[in-house]
């Protein structure tokens, strides 16, 4: 239990704690949480992005101390949103996390057009189809805190289950396309299994409940473009406090992606997260950047 001296701080997944009392965890056995330790990283996300809305300022943190952000995505069932996996990069670089793009249900479709649409990214990816081999996956967690992000029914507990089998997390069936009922409903933090020959920390992996959108009005509108490093370095010829808006007219990244030195695509889902943040669109009917209805 939380010791009443830690006030309105809450303690998160992966946290680290002062214990006291009984710590062996026999049954009935009762120790107090009596600290928390600084956070070496804080995954946070909005239900909204507009600040300015309460909804907005809502804050949740969705993990502390994670090390790599695992952005599950399917390839199908429900399909794929780059728009979705931009708003996980923005938040990953503002948190300083390194992320992973697991793109799940390889057996069903392509990675073709999602890969095509990051190729001036240096984003790491994975192929994960039901009988895939998880080496990569693995030696990729080894040693570190790993987060799983992602719509409901992309496969994030389906993966937990293959890393760690006696998680036992329930795994559901995707109800509608991109509507998969929340199976998971809380964030929870696995060890995994230590590899027979090796003497180095295994890791952890956290498995998240699906969310809809990841809302970032906790991030500056000049922090965003951290999750755009492909678009980062054409705004050197922007004139001064340029807002890098449609309709500012010497804004650089429109010549910088005439010239072919980026993808358009990229740049109109960094002016529409731009827009929702000052609140002129609504993120979760924004459309995707490969025509599919949400
Ligand atoms: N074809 C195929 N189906 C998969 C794969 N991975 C997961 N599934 C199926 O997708 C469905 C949803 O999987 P879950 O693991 O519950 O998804 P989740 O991301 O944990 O969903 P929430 O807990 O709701 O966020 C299940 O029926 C899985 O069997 C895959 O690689 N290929
Ligand atoms: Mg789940």
């Amino acid at each position: 239990m939380r010791a009443r001296e830690l006030g309105r701080k809450s303690v998160v997944v992966g946290d680290r704690v002062g214990l006291v009392g009984d710590t062996s965890g026999s049954s009935g056995a009762l120790a107090r949480i009596v600290r928390i330790e600084a956070r070496r990283s804080v995954l946070r996300r909005t239900a909204e992005d507009d600040a300015s809305t309460a909804e907005g300022r809502l804050e949740r943190v969705v993990v502390a101390n994670a090390d790599q952000l695992v952005i599950v995505s399917a390839l199908a069932d429900p399909p794929p949103r780059t728009g979705f996996i931009d708003r996980c990069l923005v938040a990953a670089y503002d948190a300083d996390i390194e992320p992973l793009l697991c793109l799940t249900k390889a057996d069903l479709a392509g990675p073709e057009k999602v890969l095509d649409y990051y190729t001036e990214l240096e984003l790491p990816y994975l192929l994960i189809r039901p009988d895939s081999p998880l080496d990569a996956l693995r030696s990729l967690l080894t040693g570190r805190v790993s987060v799983l992000v992602g719509h409901s029914g992309v496969g994030k507990s389906t993966l937990v289950n293959r890393l760690v089998p006696e998680a036992e997390r329930a795994v559901g069936t995707v109800s509608a396309i991109g509507r998969g009922r929340h199976t998971s409903t809380s964030a929870v933090a696995l060890r995994l299994p230590a590899p027979p020959d090796a003497q180095q920390d295994p890791g952890w992996i956290v498995d998240t409940p699906g969310v809809r959108s990841f809302g970032l009005a906790h991030v500056s509108a000049e922090s965003l473009l951290h999750g755009f490093p492909d678009l980062v370095e054409a705004t050197a010829a922007c004139p001064a406090n340029c807002p890098h808006t449609a309709d500012e007219a010497d804004c650089a990244l429109d010549a910088w992606v005439a010239a072919g030195r980026a993808d358009p695509r990229r740049l109109a889902s960094y002016r529409r997260l731009l827009a929702s943040r000052a609140g002129e669109t609504d993120s979760r009917t924004e459309p995707d950047p490969h025509g599919r209805p949400e």
